[in-house]
């Protein structure tokens, strides 16, 4: 589209001048806010060559040593570009049970097969792995993973099919999976003696039940270092008999956050892991269409975040796990381990942010924009 860049540039534009207000209060304010203005101007005008050159000119420095989008990037811990570590967020929001990969290799993962009663026995080759991810532009978390990635791959069943995984641990400590819903005490994933040590696999098989939007991780010790380090995914399990409306576009976000220095707290946070990845590729969706999203919160450390979206409401189903929503709002807010299905409609087009309403943490990353053609 177009005016993306104008658009970003007045998003950028708001940030800034928040900023600005947060940290530099001194007489030099007023120009420099004075000056921006000056550039959405030309913007709201039409003028669009002149107005992405007045705010080019502004990013360049050329004004007044006042840099726009560089102080905004800097404050929000976003400079430079993200290289590829073989996790695509784009991609991760749409894919689940392995659907992203060619058939040949999607059966390395991912099987199905169909039961007498007509449901899925639904199988899963996951393994725990240490690898260096790219949590923000240019900086890299030693990470544990499922599978190389985090959040890990989506597992997403109907409400009655056999799920079964077959857990090997490549890592270098012991780790499991644990699941939130119904299932047998000997496949929680908890208890020490359910530990899976380095080498060693276990294979965990329940019913899908409930039906909601669930999460898996690590449940072994220390509990908040598995976590925060990245061993968990969502787990979505669709009613049999759904009388919801039927969406056009599902996407999965999972609200995390990384402590890079170790010292037990966040300096990082995200949706689906990369701070500010959708500001810098928003999420292209249409206006009108039934937009559900699978929400889930694992940030360790802070016991609070929140998921906010500008310039329309969502219906809130809590879990999942009701066929009517519970709530009409734009915020929702989550402990750790909340998760909910947020069914989205944008009732006009253009660039809408979504963000934690927690500032710290939109400041360090959490935000995004939906781009509504
Ligand atoms: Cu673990």
């Amino acid at each position: 589209m177009k005016n993306n860049k104008i658009i970003l540039g007045l998003g950028m534009f708001f940030v800034a001048a928040a900023l600005i207000f947060l940290f530099f209060p001194d007489k030099n304010t007023n120009a420099e806010f004075d000056e921006l203005k000056e550039a959405a101007k030309l913007c709201s005008d039409g003028k669009d060559k002149d107005c992405i050159e007045a705010f080019n000119s502004i990013h360049n420095g050329n004004s007044n040593g006042f840099n726009t989008q560089k102080t905004a990037q800097e404050k929000f811990g976003a400079e430079g570009s993200y290289g590829y570590d073989g996790f695509d967020p784009t991609n991760y929001l749409t894919t689940w049970n392995f659907n992203n990969l060619p058939e040949d290799e999607r059966e390395k993962y991912y099987k199905e097969t169909k039961r007498p009663d007509g449901s899925l026995l639904r199988e899963y080759w996951i393994y725990a792995e240490d690898k260096e991810i790219e949590i923000a532009p240019g900086v890299f978390f030693p990470a544990w993973t499922y599978n190389g990635q985090v959040p890990a791959p989506t597992i997403r069943a109907t409400e009655g099919d056999l799920i079964r995984i077959y857990f090997t641990n490549k890592g270098t400590k012991p780790h499991t999976m644990h699941f939130h819903g119904i299932h047998n005490s000997s496949m929680d994933g908890a208890m020490t003696e359910d530990f899976v040590y380095p080498g060693q696999s276990f294979t965990y098989e329940f019913d899908a039940d409930p039906f909601g939007v669930h999460l898996f991780h690590c449940h072994s010790v220390p509990l908040k270092q598995h976590i925060s380090k990245g061993l968990y995914g969502a787990y979505i399990v669709d009613p049999k008999n759904d009388a919801r409306p039927k969406p056009d576009k599902e996407l999965v976000m999972v609200m995390n956050a990384f402590d890079t220095n170790l010292d037990g707290e966040n300096e990082v946070y995200a949706v689906n892991t990369k701070a500010f990845y959708y500001a810098i590729n928003p999420i292209k969706v249409k206006k009108d269409e039934l937009i559900r999203i699978y929400l889930i919160n694992i940030v360790e450390f802070d016991p609070i975040n929140s998921f906010h979206l500008h310039a329309t409401f969502f219906d809130e189903y809590s879990t999942g796990t009701k066929l009517e929503p519970d709530a009409y709002t734009d915020i929702t807010s989550m402990v750790q381990g909340e998760r909910s299905i947020l069914d989205v409609k944008f009732k006009y087009t253009g660039m809408y942010m979504f963000h934690a309403h927690v500032s710290e943490f939109a400041e360090l990353g959490w935000m995004g924009f939906f781009e509504v053609e």
